[in-house]
């Protein structure tokens, strides 16, 4: 206790200790619980962030990346060819693990619940999670392989996470191929660089961001249960998108091939004010720049083919040799800080319920990217793979994701040779695939003319 008080003191929080004081012993066991997983010196150079003012004038130096692009020369579908059945091999030895985040708050979609289980597939409601675990199981049925999963979740969903997978039967997974571990949280700190709380004996505390998966990884052992299994690449992705193809040996070949520590998949932005991060060589070094810190210029500059000159849009999805992930998890490198100003809801020294200003701090994964000096950049076809649900509503939302997913598999049927019912004016037929009975058109079309369950919700494929 005396150890924590002089820490506390060292590092500008006067006013923690003086809580602590006033509080009854259940309360100060719950806040001294809370304050015994900070770390001092993380915290001490947090508050030097804040004291630091940002330099928003310096525009960074942003190149468009190499991509192996979506429509190809006859020598690159020589390549992706070879790639395939590279990435192929490596998934039928088993030597591939699957990281999903899924630590995030889900504030925007406002649901009420871990953002895995919301209802995405057009006709049977199947959640984020229901997707990805169908597309493990598929991968498991074409490879013959386990796929070893690891999930990452934050201390504010981590049991409703678990709950729900025990509740689904962890979707015909083996359980012991499913593994949680939990992200670290941080402080949020004031303008002073004081320690905020939520409750009287609560520290405000926030999900340290997506970064965090390669210390949690290292950290709950999760790194030594891929070693143990014999696991050399991570296939990451996010939870908000049921497009995503975790296992796809194109990707997984190119990243193989080329001996990269870290590769991306990207599409093409939809318009300059597409909310993706965009992949480029920041500085020589390659990276992504958040949406809202792509100057104007950079954002609108086209090239003499009318495209956007940065258009490469980060759509969250990377293989890590396992190896590396060692190395940029082991203390040795750290990865860079950003820091978000927010307005927040907070308890203050009198026990009063009142707004400040704040701020958050996270690391991001693909920061990890300038560590990687060969990397491949895969563009992808966004009607395939991407279609998140991020916002309530608009753009990225429940009905737009699940309408491209529809649409999608439509297309796939129509390409079959089958007809859909005409849906009438203003109607529509939803149409949905299982990824078990087919992830892609190709696989789609090798089932001949299949017969589609047909209900009131519309034609499933399964
Ligand atoms: C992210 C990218 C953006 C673009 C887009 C593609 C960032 C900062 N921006 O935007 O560039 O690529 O995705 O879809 O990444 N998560 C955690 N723990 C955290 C924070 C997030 O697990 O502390 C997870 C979260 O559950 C989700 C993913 O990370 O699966 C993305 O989080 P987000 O919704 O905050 O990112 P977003 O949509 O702003």
């Amino acid at each position: 206790m005396d150890d924590l008080r002089e820490a506390l003191i060292r590092c500008g929080q006067e006013h923690v200790v003086r809580r602590l004081d006033k509080l009854d012993d259940p309360s100060r066991d719950r806040l001294l619980g809370q304050l015994q997983a900070i770390d001092f010196r993380l915290l001490d150079s947090l508050r030097a962030l804040i004291a630091r003012a940002p330099d928003k004038a310096a525009a960074p130096s942003l190149d468009p990346p190499e991509l192996f692009p979506l429509h190809r020369n006859l020598e690159q579908d020589r390549q992706a060819k070879e790639a395939t059945e590279l990435g192929a091999s490596l998934l039928s030895k088993g030597q591939v693990g699957f990281v999903l985040v899924a630590g995030g708050q889900a504030s925007r979609l406002g649901y009420d619940g871990p953002k895995g289980a919301f209802p995405t597939g057009p006709v049977t409601e199947r959640t984020l999670f229901g997707y990805h675990a169908h597309r493990l199981r598929a991968c498991q049925a074409k490879y013959g392989k386990p796929t070893p999963w690891y999930i990452m979740t934050s201390p504010a969903n981590d049991g409703t996470t678990r709950t729900f997978f025990e509740q689904n039967e962890f979707f015909g997974l083996a359980p012991d191929d499913v593994h949680f571990f939990q992200q670290e949280m941080l402080p949020a700190l004031d303008e002073e660089g004081q320690i905020l709380f939520s409750a009287p004996d609560s520290l405000f505390l926030a999900p340290n961001g997506h970064g965090g998966v390669l210390s949690g990884l290292r950290r709950s052992g999760m790194l030594d249960d891929m070693a143990r299994r014999g696991v050399e690449q991570l296939s990451y992705f996010q939870v908000d998108n049921p497009l995503v193809r975790p296992a796809d040996p194109l990707f997984l070949g190119l990243h193989v091939g080329a001996g990269a520590d870290m590769s991306s998949k990207v599409v093409s932005k939809r318009n300059p004010d597409e909310k993706v991060g965009v992949l480029g060589r920041i500085d020589g070094r390659m990276g992504c720049i958040e949406y809202s810190d792509l100057p104007e210029s950079l954002r609108e500059a086209k090239g003499e083919d009318g495209q956007l000159s940065f258009r490469a849009g980060n759509i969250a999805v990377h293989v890590l040799r396992r190896e590396f992930a060692e190395r940029v998890s082991s203390g040795s490198l750290e990865l860079p800080w950003h820091v978000a100003k927010k307005t927040m809801k907070v308890v203050d020294e009198d026990g009063e319920s009142v707004e400040r200003t704040g701020f958050k701090f996270e690391t991001f994964v693909f920061d990890a990217l300038a560590e990687s000096p060969v990397s491949v950049t895969l563009e992808v076809d966004r009607s395939q793979e991407f279609s998140p649900i991020k916002n309530r509503v608009g753009e990225d939302s429940p009905e737009t994701s699940r309408a491209d997913l529809s649409k999608l598999f439509s297309d796939w049927v129509t390409a079959a040779g089958l007809v859909l019912p005409d849906p009438g004016e203003g109607g529509e037929v939803r149409v949905e695939v299982d990824p078990l009975f087919a992830e892609t058109e190709e696989e789609f079309l090798a089932r001949g003319r299949p017969e589609p369950q047909v209900s009131e919700h519309g034609h499933l494929y399964a």
